[in-house]
């Protein structure tokens, strides 16, 4: 049995945090990854979980406290076949924490994706953080600790349906019960969404599934359980709208297999995907709306003057989305450098967080796995997404010979925000996209 210290772990560009609670408490027996406290900014509220298993020995903080990164939260008595899986870090990390070792803060971006997520505590126009509670209530920001949104989660409520009671919107587990209250008391009909325009959701059932044959239960992986929450905010709340096209790449293709032995000397894998990021930042140029984010008021649209386009990257552990960042200062070479850089470390588990931070657009290409078309979901806060499926051989009719030609056509998904983009722009952002795809000299402008 050893006694060991629990320090605060990195928490991104925050001085101090106030600590709003202390969920353990001395002789409380914890696992490793069980939430210790949660820690609030102006901005977010988060928990930070033990980093190993163990019995609290002593409690360092107090609720109102404010922590920065190394300061002493409490001194465990690590059991000794205690497993350190989860680092103590505000950030989902991907990669499992080695023994002894503090992990960099990763996650994935959201996705999210995967919610992609950044994982520090940020501005809530910035993809939430792991943790982090904050719902869009009516343009305000509520937040909920981590024992309200389990108790909430238990009961099947929503916690967007809320208005918190306590100070900065806070909600409460008295607003979740009040809430509970209110709408058990309402007319089944109401209750039940019909006429009212409640968006309220029907709780899963919860079915044994155990009577049908035999089961296994498999727990999700971090990065699956973090972009899975992204992805469902991420859905429901930006109203998607998928524009689909197709564009000849049958010219490019083939410049792209003419310089990929060069490129290949140069220890590069020159892929299509590179071309398609290069080509998105001239349509995002072309179309700066869909370089934007909403205010968190909803408001206003923050546009943005730089250009960093996020992949969706399939890893054994989930969906993690690295960015290719300032694309619009580098040649399609460059581009694919980074993309083979960052898809090793994404497999390896190890991407920083800041290289899955900061993107304005995402794509999400299947075509090295197949597929027709797909509707990709938006990385929220940004407004579109590219999705891209395999391309086909296929006979197209060539006007000025009358004939059909063997052409190899890539289908395009394109789902964007329709609370931010017109359909219109929509079908314009994918012709651009089909022009610059099916005349490569445009891309090396
Ligand atoms: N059509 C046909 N073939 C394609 C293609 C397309 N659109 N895109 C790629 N290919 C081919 C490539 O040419 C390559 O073939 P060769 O090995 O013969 O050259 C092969 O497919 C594999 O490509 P790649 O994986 O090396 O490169 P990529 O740029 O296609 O993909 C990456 C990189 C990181 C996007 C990919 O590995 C990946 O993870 N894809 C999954 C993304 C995902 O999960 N999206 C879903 C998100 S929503 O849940």
């Amino acid at each position: 049995m050893a006694l060991k210290d629990v320090l605060v772990p990195d928490i991104g560009n925050f001085d101090s945090v106030d600590v709003i609670e202390v969920l353990v408490k001395m002789g409380d027996t914890i696992a490793a990854d069980e939430s210790l406290l949660t820690v609030e900014s102006d901005k977010a509220s988060m928990d930070i979980p033990a980093p190993f298993a163990g019995v609290v020995k002593t409690v360092k903080i107090k609720v109102g406290d404010k922590i920065a990164q190394g300061h002493l939260i409490l001194t465990l008595e690590a059991a000794e076949t205690a497993s350190p899986a989860v680092a103590p870090t505000l950030a989902a990390s991907p990669a499992p924490a080695k023994h002894g070792q503090t992990p960099k803060a990763e996650i994935p971006a959201p996705s999210r994706p995967v919610p992609a997520p950044a994982q520090k505590i940020q501005p809530t126009h910035q993809p939430l953080p792991v943790g982090e509670s904050a719902v869009i209530n009516g343009g305000k920001t509520s937040h909920a600790s981590p024992s309200v949104r389990k108790f909430a989660r238990e009961l099947g409520v929503n916690l967007s349906m809320l208005q918190g009671s306590a100070a900065k919107n806070r909600i409460t587990q008295a607003d979740v019960q009040a809430y509970v209250k209110n709408e058990l008391a309402k007319p089944r009909s109401e209750n039940m969404g019909v006429g009212l325009g409640s968006l309220a959701t029907l709780p899963m059932p919860v079915i044994d599934f155990s009577q049908f044959g035999e089961i296994e239960t498999k727990p999700l992986s971090r990065i699956k359980k973090i972009s899975g929450a992204n992805l469902h905010r991420n859905w429901v709340t930006a109203p998607h709208v998928t524009q689909f096209d197709e564009a000849d790449i049958t010219d490019l293709e083939e410049f792209r297999k003419s310089m990929s032995k060069d490129a290949e000397k140069r220890g590069i894998k020159l892929t299509l995907l590179a071309f398609l990021i290069k080509a998105s930042v001239n349509a995002l140029k072309a179309y700066p709306n869909f370089n934007s984010s909403l205010a968190p008021d909803g408001d206003s649209l923050i546009m943005k003057n730089y250009y960093n386009v996020g992949f969706a990257c399939d890893t054994p552990d989930g969906l993690v989305v690295p960015v290719v960042k300032d694309v619009q200062s580098k040649d399609v070479l460059a581009i694919a450098a980074d993309l083979g850089e960052l898809s090793i470390k994404a497999r390896e588990r190890k991407l920083k967080i800041e290289e899955m931070q900061g993107g304005c657009f995402t794509i999400s290409s299947l075509g090295g796995i197949g597929g027709t078309m797909f509707t990709p979901i938006i990385n929220c806060p940004e407004v579109a997404i590219l999705g891209v499926s395999r391309s086909s051989m296929q006979p197209v009719y060539n006007k000025e010979t009358d004939s059909f030609e063997p052409r190899l056509i890539l289908p395009l998904s394109l789902s964007y925000d329709h609370r931010v983009v017109d359909g219109a722009d929509g079908a314009r952002f994918t012709s651009h996209m089909r022009m610059m795809l099916s005349d490569v000299r445009r891309l090396l402008l």
